[in-house]
């Protein structure tokens, strides 16, 4: 479909483009920017809310600053698709998160404007300042470095670590904050009070009007920079005296709050603050969605909605007329519920990601029980580990990819004081369009050689319950992982049963081969046998359930039965589930032949999931081929 381009964004194929025309353009600019994405992502997918928030803050920044000398980072990067598409991406935007297409996220592989690859929160201000302090030591005087960072973002400990590290640093560094206090869901915590005060104080706000008014007079009176700080700084001083500014403590000078969508001022203020020396901050007040009325009402919903009607509003959803099966985040939810219903030490805490991870449905049954602790990972496992150190039974749930922040305090904190945390690490496996930074990929690694750790995947909705239930019950850390997307049993309120820690399962009776899988890819291993079954080839197929520990006893048996073993993961080969049963065998000198199917050891792109499984080569279709090499080996040998 060929989306149209307004006017004056159809003639701008650079920043270059852009610095062309009048100021008093910028304001019709940022209308076809934002017509452009709302168009595109109606039609092809992504995330809405946060670009269009930004919109004026892009055109802005490549306005004022001569990008790509500066150097612009974004945090998180779902906000940059006005970036891509004013810095030469526009014809291919519509390519946008699909397979073969253009990143969802900056990626420095796909432009020199972006600067520095991202998906995760919290990396900018690190990043920038890296980049600030290096132009320094290589003499590369005039350039600036801006990290844009939401407020949700902010809540990152990182983040701060930064601040902390820029307050010292004599790096010339802009931090722009966009506040709009939202992360995906409502942002948390004491820094989000503390911004909407700074926000709605009055004494404030008049003083930093004074302080505009003085910054206009610098850009008219040209470079007498000295005498116009020291002013400021007087000014903001004797502000500071009555409103403490958090950011000044840290030594970053602060500047704002201001509007965020006013795109003249904004062109006006940052021309002024690139002449100010040193690390500062601009506070700017942005609305997620701004432009498309129902973003900025439900702005969680339309954080990443899906295809829909622009008009109507209406979001595409496939058209199914069969029962189908939940979600498996949903299926995680639900049965929080019942479980904390049976069992009151059960709490929840997510690291903001209420909805992502459908702990929201605990929050609203029990308020008191859940935590949204912000964009926090490493403090959710720590302060998980807190809880259970109290005999609360604390289910700690982030994604894989985002648990990779975590492993310290998952070792430190919890594994070696053996403490009864359950991790559950939905998005295992390939996550889809969002990408490498977003993949599942190595959490079975990463897991299973820390001591006290039991690892467990289910390969459907009844699995992941009684997964559940088992380890509410069970004393000791315990991670449970489990993909993207449903399942297969649109029946899944199964009764829950407990599970014996360890104990795998054989699905199909076969002979020769065995299929060995963990979680989900297990049904791919079922389809795969059903077919072969049709060519009378019958492996055998075991769903696992753990990698750690083994069911050591069905693995002796399988290594006595079988010549040859697959096996099947969602993650990475190197040092996952396969590399596991290899250890097994190889410790107990059986020489089995086994094939290892799974993510192999390099960066996968994005696309959907089925086709990145096609790519990695483990999905049925990769299985059956692998059975069929195997068996022409024995024939040949036979
Ligand atoms: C380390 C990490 N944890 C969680 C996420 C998931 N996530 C993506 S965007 C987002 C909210 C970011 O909020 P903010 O920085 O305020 O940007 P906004 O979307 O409001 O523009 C979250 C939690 C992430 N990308 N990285």
């Amino acid at each position: 479909m060929n989306i149209k381009l307004g006017a004056l964004l159809a003639e701008i194929n650079s920043p270059e483009d852009l610095k062309k025309l009048e100021v008093n353009q910028l304001a019709q600019i940022c209308g076809e920017l934002r017509d452009f994405i709302i168009d595109n992502v109606s039609v092809y997918g992504g995330h809405l809310g946060a670009s269009l928030g930004v919109t004026e803050l892009t055109v802005a920044l490549h306005y004022v600053f001569n990008t790509p000398e500066d150097q612009l980072v974004w945090d998180v990067g779902h906000q940059a698709y006005g970036h891509k598409i004013l810095t030469g991406r526009k014809d291919r935007f519509h390519t946008n998160r699909k397979y073969g297409g253009i990143s969802g996220f900056p990626k420095r592989s796909e432009s020199e404007y972006d600067t520095f690859g991202v998906g995760h929160a919290s990396t900018s201000i690190s990043a920038a300042l890296g980049m600030a302090e290096a132009s320094g030591l290589l003499k590369e005087k005039n350039k600036h470095h801006i990290a844009v960072i939401g407020d949700g973002a902010m809540t990152g400990g990182l983040a701060f670590e930064a601040m902390n590290h820029a307050g010292v640093s004599n790096s010339n560094l802009l931090i722009v904050l966009n506040d709009n206090c939202m992360s995906i869901d409502p942002n948390v915590g004491a820094l989000k009070n503390y911004l909407t005060d700074i926000t709605t104080s009055q004494t404030y706000n008049k003083i930093k009007d004074e302080v505009w008014k003085i910054l206009g007079k610098f850009s008219k009176f040209g470079p007498n920079t000295q005498e116009i700080v020291s002013k400021i700084e007087h000014l903001m001083k004797s502000l500071l005296l009555k409103q403490s500014n958090f950011f000044e403590s840290l030594n970053l000078r602060y500047f704002g709050p201001i509007d965020g969508h006013d795109v003249n001022h904004l062109v006006d203020v940052m021309d002024d603050l690139k002449k100010i020396p040193g690390s500062k901050i601009l506070h700017c007040l942005t609305v997620k969605g701004k432009g498309y009325s129902l973003a900025e009402k439900d702005q969680t919903k339309w954080h990443a909605p899906g295809t829909f009607d622009k008009v109507t509003g209406a979001i595409n959803k496939k058209k199914i007329n069969t029962p189908s099966p939940p979600k498996f985040q949903d299926v995680f939810g639900h049965t929080l519920v019942e479980l904390a219903k049976m069992n009151e030490k059960i709490v929840g805490v997510t690291p903001a990601m209420p909805s992502g991870s459908s702990m929201k449905i605990m929050m609203e049954a029990f308020p008191d029980r859940s935590y949204d602790v912000g964009i926090a990972e490493q403090h959710a496992v720590t302060f998980s580990a807190g809880l259970a150190t109290q005999g609360l039974v604390p289910f700690c749930n982030i994604y894989s990819t985002f648990m990779q922040r975590a492993y310290d305090q998952v070792i430190h904190d919890v594994c070696i004081q053996n403490l009864h945390v359950i991790f559950c690490m939905d998005r295992a496996g390939v996550a889809g369009a969002d990408g490498p930074t977003h993949h599942g990929a190595y959490d079975i690694s990463y897991m299973r050689c820390i001591p006290n750790m039991v690892v467990s995947a289910p390969m459907n909705e009844a699995e992941l319950r009684n997964l559940m239930f088992t380890a509410s019950e069970h004393s000791g850390p315990f991670s449970i992982r489990y993909p993207r997307g449903t399942g297969v049993m649109p029946e899944w309120r199964t009764p829950l049963e407990k599970v014996e820690v360890g104990m795998g399962r054989k699905l199909i009776e076969g002979e020769e081969i065995a299929i060995l899988s963990i979680g989900q890819v297990g049904n791919y291993a079922l389809k795969a046998a059903e077919e072969l079954r049709k060519e009378r080839i019958n492996p055998s197929v075991y769903d696992m359930r753990f990698v750690k520990p083994l069911d050591e006893k069905l693995l002796h048996e399988v290594a006595k039965k079988y010549s040859c073993i697959v096996t099947v993961e969602d993650g990475c080969i190197m040092g996952g589930f396969g590399s596991a049963i290899l250890e097994f065998m190889a410790d107990n000198d059986y020489s089995v032949s086994i094939k290892r199917l799974g993510i192999p050891d390099r960066v996968i792109e994005h696309g959907e999931q089925s086709q990145l499984q096609r790519e990695c080569e483990y999905d049925s279709e990769a299985i059956k081929n692998m059975v069929h090499a195997l068996v022409s080996i024995q024939e040949g040998i036979l």
